[in-house]
């Protein structure tokens, strides 16, 4: 799993955040007595939908299960649910590998199925967090095909490209924490990318070079986060993971 790996991990910090997207209402900024936003004291219910609940007997969790426990995560004391990866994904890492940021896997059900969701947990006053992952796409995402399409893509430089050593070589040692070396070869572009998961999770390039390329994967990746905000969900957790 990968949660429990990075865990685990004495080379990776993980933490997660909650972040609510400038486009959250005003009144989701509101704090308490204290200064406390809601999320600060709220009672959260971490959600895998793939194991959660079956709600067309086809053997795989989904939102339509989601909703109909609503009423016993309510009778459990629970203000939030936190939903992890159930956007389309090739599935290669169960959803960490994302290939469209603004829709909902087939397996899971429909944008429908995740508006009646918020409609019934907003019934319940529970609120919804989305698993928004930031590290990485999926390697069938459009941002990469284009990416390995040709040096002078758009989108090359979204992405963690380099050249091999002389003798035919990964640039560096780097390793994937799930194996063998970090870096895939190319034979399209001749170069490497970087993938710190599977290398069907290619990294997204973060790293500001004179702050155009980061700008822009920051803006258009906080751009899909924000068509879920405020109509369908109260915020999303990032999972950030770097090399201490
Ligand atoms: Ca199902």
């Amino acid at each position: 799993m990968r949660k429990s790996f990075l865990l685990s991990s004495t080379s990776t910090i993980v933490s997660f955040l909650l972040l609510l997207l400038p486009c959250a209402d005003a009144q989701e900024r509101a704090v308490d007595a204290e200064g406390h936003q809601w999320w600060q004291h709220a009672v959260f219910y971490e959600i895998y939908p793939r194991s959660f609940a079956d709600n067309n007997n086809d053997g795989i969790g989904d939102l339509n299960g989601i909703t109909s426990k609503l009423d016993y995560l309510k009778q459990l004391g629970v203000d939030a649910i936190w939903i992890t990866p159930c956007f389309p994904s090739p599935q290669v890492d169960f959803g960490y590998d994302v290939s469209d940021y603004e829709n909902i896997d087939p397996i899971y059900g429909t944008l429908q199925d995740f508006d009646r969701l918020t409609k019934e947990a907003n019934r319940r006053g529970i609120r919804i967090i989305m698993d928004f992952v930031m590290n990485h796409t999926s390697d069938q995402h459009t941002w990469f095909v284009d990416s390995k399409s040709s040096r002078t893509s758009a989108h090359r430089n979204w992405y963690i490209w380099h050249d091999g050593t002389r003798s035919g070589q990964p640039p560096n040692n780097w390793l994937s924490t799930f194996g063998g070396s970090a870096w895939k070869f190319d034979p399209r572009t001749g170069q490497y990318y970087y993938h710190y998961f599977y290398p069907e999770q290619p990294d997204l390039n973060w790293q500001p070079r004179g702050g155009e390329c980061h700008v822009r994967c920051d803006s258009l990746v906080v751009q899909a986060g924000c068509g879920w905000l405020p109509s369908r969900c109260r915020g999303h957790a990032v999972r950030r993971s770097r090399s201490s």
